[in-house]
């Protein structure tokens, strides 16, 4: 298998943390460097089918995008330990919270990165309101799941899932704009914190 990796983006980053987690080691990685624009030469789009990085090719040469179908393709070819959930309850809590993750954090901050730090000019044409906009959404968010880390370890339950992931590589790549979540998140904090010191928070950083 091979991965098209792009080492401070927050998508491939998910896949990493997930093969981390699982210790999968049989996957070549390459680089694609996106400021250079490497993910939309003709080469990688006809591999891909679209500009985006991660892109995971398979051994029958299919190739996967969207870091979560490439997660959940990682899953079932190595169950063990399992971020998608192992019975029907729990395929579809960790399914909720993990698209909550997507929709609610990582995808305003995400776009409040985009749109605010210079180096990402290279792949957006910049809106300084439209990042106040997704900055006040994602903030909203953080206060919604700070509440459900005050209950519940992980955000989906008892154990590290998807949702964990998702939600923290996006809180991470926003401290490149020195996003800091509300002093007062205190379980949102805690929660980082343990995220942070996972031995997969370090698979392709630094
Ligand atoms: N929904 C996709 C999003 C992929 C995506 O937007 N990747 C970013 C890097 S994190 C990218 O390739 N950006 C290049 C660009 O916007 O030109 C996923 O989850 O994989």
């Amino acid at each position: 298998m091979i991965l098209y990796d792009s080492a401070r983006a927050p998508n491939p980053r998910r896949v990493r943390w997930v093969m981390a987690e699982k210790n999968i080691t049989d996957v070549e990685i390459v680089e694609t460097d996106i400021f250079k624009g490497e993910h939309r030469t003709p080469d990688y789009v006809r591999r891909a089918g679209v500009p985006n990085v991660p892109a995971l090719t398979i051994d029958d040469d299919t190739t996967i995008t969207e870091s979560l179908a490439i997660c959940h393709y990682l899953e079932s070819v190595y169950p063990e330990p399992n971020v998608f959930g192992r019975d029907a309850r729990e395929v579809a809590v960790i399914e909720m919270w993990t698209r909550r993750a997507e929709m609610m954090v990582a995808t305003p901050l995400m776009l409040t990165v985009r749109h605010s730090h210079p180096a990402l000019a290279a792949i957006e044409t910049k809106s300084a309101e439209f990042a106040a906009v997704q900055r006040q959404g994602a903030e909203r968010a953080l206060s919604f799941f700070n509440q459900r880390l005050a209950d519940s370890e992980f955000i989906a339950g008892h154990r590290v899932t998807m949702a964990d992931i998702v939600a923290f590589c996006s809180l991470d790549f926003a401290r490149m704009i020195k996003f800091r979540p509300d002093e007062a998140h205190t379980d949102l904090a805690r929660w980082a914190d343990m995220m942070r010191a996972r031995p997969a928070a370090q698979a392709g950083v630094g």
